[in-house]
């Protein structure tokens, strides 16, 4: 669409910036720390774009695919009004996932390349969306804590420096504060109901824990790409400070609600930092890498929606072919 410089992520270097224009390379990097905006027609080193085709992909897929949880209780959400509430908000996912494919596709690499990596296994998404949604509890807690956590590292990147993954996110952050509210109330709803309620949202609760301390990414100390995209004003703050900032805004208000946090050793220490138990980051990895337990069931729905979509998308881009057979 706009560069065709796409450079494939295979590609083998000993240093990122290995054979880049040194005086472009400065000029750039003295750009984004003066705060301007890089654009797609700019110059930008290979890694800069490869970093952001990586990073705004996954975020595209995450999207996509975080729709299948939540949108399995549209049919099963309690009342008229939860369940158009519950389609808006899956609907929007969808469209988020749309606004950064075009955010990606600025860099080069095509959408059908990107959708094509997702359901062969190639590209990354949250490792979120591969856990089930076994009660409406857990469709609850993923609309308050997920996008919570989404909401976090959003507004925190969209000041970074990439013009169109910024203006994208602006976008999706906006959206995202009503799935939030949405999803508060209605984890309020089910804390301060029946017991049988309160027990269901705390199981829940008690479920989707590990998940969102995996959500932020693994610690900084075996974090690949953060040096980096600090660096280049990508990611604008650590995995660690995102999972700091989601604790300090968040665990107050799920104890409030009489609600507890499956972790024993979480407390604020005499820094006024959070600590917790070490995140099983060997489970992390699995389920990154496609271990979990909903990988093979969610890209199974997106290469079904591949296959049944195709002849659109070939329709589509057959702009001189004729009907050959009267359709009525
Ligand atoms: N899940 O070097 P690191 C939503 C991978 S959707 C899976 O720290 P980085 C919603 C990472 O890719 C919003 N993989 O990476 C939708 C890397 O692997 P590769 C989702 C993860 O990039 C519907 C390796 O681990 N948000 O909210 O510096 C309904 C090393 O990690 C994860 C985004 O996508 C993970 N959680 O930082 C409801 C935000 N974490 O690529 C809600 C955009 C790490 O080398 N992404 N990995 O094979 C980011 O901000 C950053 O990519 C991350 C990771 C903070 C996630």
């Amino acid at each position: 669409m706009y560069g065709n410089a796409y450079i494939d992520p295979n590609e083998k270097s000993n240093s990122i910036t290995d054979g880049e224009d040194i005086q472009k390379l400065n000029a750039f990097e003295s750009r984004i720390s003066n705060g301007e905006k890089i654009e797609p027609k700019d110059w930008m080193p290979k890694e800069y774009r490869k970093q952001l085709v990586r990073m705004i992909e996954q975020h595209a897929h995450s999207e996509i695919i975080g729709a299948l949880p939540e949108g399995t209780w549209i049919t099963r959400a309690p009342g008229f009004r939860r369940k158009l509430a519950l389609m808006a908000k899956v609907q929007d996912e969808v469209g988020h996932a749309q606004l950064l494919y075009s955010a990606a596709e600025t860099l080069g690499k095509s959408r059908e390349a990107m959708i094509n990596d997702l359901i062969t296994g190639k590209s990354k998404y949250s490792n979120v969306f591969n856990y089930p949604a076994y009660t409406w509890a857990d469709a609850c807690i993923i609309a308050w804590l997920i996008d919570a956590g989404a909401i976090i590292n959003q507004v925190a990147n969209a000041k970074g420096s990439y013009g169109p993954y910024c203006r994208a996110l602006d976008r999706i952050c906006v959206e995202e504060s009503f799935h939030l509210k949405y999803g508060h109330d209605n984890v309020v709803t089910l804390a301060t109901g029946s017991k049988i309620q309160r027990e269901m949202v705390q199981a829940a609760l008690n479920r989707w824990w590990p998940p969102i301390m995996h959500f932020f990414g693994p610690s900084d100390k075996i974090s690949l790409h953060t040096e980096i995209l600090m660096k280049w004003k990508v990611k604008m703050a650590t995995n660690d400070d995102m999972r700091q900032q989601f604790l300090n805004m968040y665990v107050p208000k799920i104890w409030d609600l009489g609600l507890t946090v499956p972790d024993s050793k979480l407390m604020k220490n005499n820094e006024n930092k959070w600590e917790y138990t070490e995140p099983d980051w060997d489970e992390f990895k699995r389920v990154i890498n496609g271990g979990g337990p909903c990988n093979a069931e969610r890209l199974a729905v997106r290469r079904n929606a591949e296959e049944r979509g195709r002849w659109v998308r070939q329709a589509l881009l057959a702009k001189d072919s004729k009907y050959l057979i009267p359709l009525a």
